[in-house]
């Protein structure tokens, strides 16, 4: 019987450089998570990493798989499915396995989740930054949080960061059958959907760092289709055809 209560998702594409390093600190956090990593049949070998985790874990890390590189959204969808039946857990996070995201983080988040329906690991509250990351990197999401906050009315400082904890209850609010975003563009529709069903969002501040080990997975294509999306979200806000909720008080 499984008794953990938070869950990490952990979309992978040829991550094997750091899912070793990850998985052992994620285990070794003083808060007792499990792990759920979505491995999309990586050509470096991510997935029988994970498989080896899972057989010396099996009530902390689980491994799905899927036969092909299918987008990040999706890979999170697959994770939340399993994290909300399967697993019944009553916190799910998010985070990307490159380290940009630092395990030591999730204590004081999961703190906050006590107070918000979802927290985010930002980088753009008081406290929180970017190291190591290029200008292009820095201004492609100063610019991308810009155009969320004006075009969609997103009140999160960080709305497009992947480092994030959802209580069970936002997600299972949501349709997950009706995103369409399969992309990293998943972020800001998910955000878009909890901030209308009124759920209360926290932000703690993160470090973020780029990533040390391996190669981005992030293309021009993923850019396109990110604005897209965002075109897409800012004409169902402006026909009112997603249900909006006042601010649902914090149980
Ligand atoms: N399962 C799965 N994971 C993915 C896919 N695309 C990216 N990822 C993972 O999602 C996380 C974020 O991807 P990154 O390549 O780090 O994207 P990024 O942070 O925008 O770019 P860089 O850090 O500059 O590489 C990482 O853990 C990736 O391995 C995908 O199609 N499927
Ligand atoms: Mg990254």
């Amino acid at each position: 019987m499984n008794n953990l209560s938070t869950f990490v998702i952990v979309p992978t594409y040829n991550e094997a450089d750091n899912l070793n390093d990850l998985v052992s600190q994620l285990l070794e956090l003083p808060v007792s998570i499990g792990v759920i990593v979505v491995d999309d049949n990586s050509p470096d070998g991510t997935g029988e990493m994970a498989d080896q985790w899972a057989a010396k874990q099996p009530d902390r890390v689980h491994v799905i798989h899927r036969p092909g590189k299918m987008g990040l959204g999706t890979a999170y969808i697959a994770g939340f499915k399993k994290a909300l039946h399967e697993l019944k857990a009553a916190r799910i996070m998010t985070m990307d396995a490159d380290f940009s995201h630092n395990p030591r983080y999730i204590p004081d988040m999961i703190a906050l989740s006590r107070q918000k329906h979802v927290v985010i690991g930002s980088r753009y509250v008081s406290g929180g930054g970017s190291l190591h990351c290029s200008w292009k990197r820095i201004m492609l999401s100063k610019m991308s949080n810009f155009v969320v906050h004006i075009l969609l009315g997103l009140k999160a400082k960080d709305a497009t960061a992947g480092f994030r904890l959802y209580r069970r209850e936002v997600l299972a609010s949501i349709p997950l059958e009706q995103i369409f975003s399969s992309g990293y563009s998943f972020l800001v529709e998910t955000l878009f959907m909890c901030q209308r069903r009124g759920w209360q969002i926290g932000e703690v501040p993160i470090i973020f760092e780029d990533r040390r080990k391996g190669t981005t997975k992030i293309s021009r294509n993923e850019v396109l289709k990110a604005q897209y999306t965002v075109f897409r979200l800012f004409v169902r806000r402006l026909r009112g055809s997603e249900p909006r909720r006042p601010v649902v008080p914090v149980s």
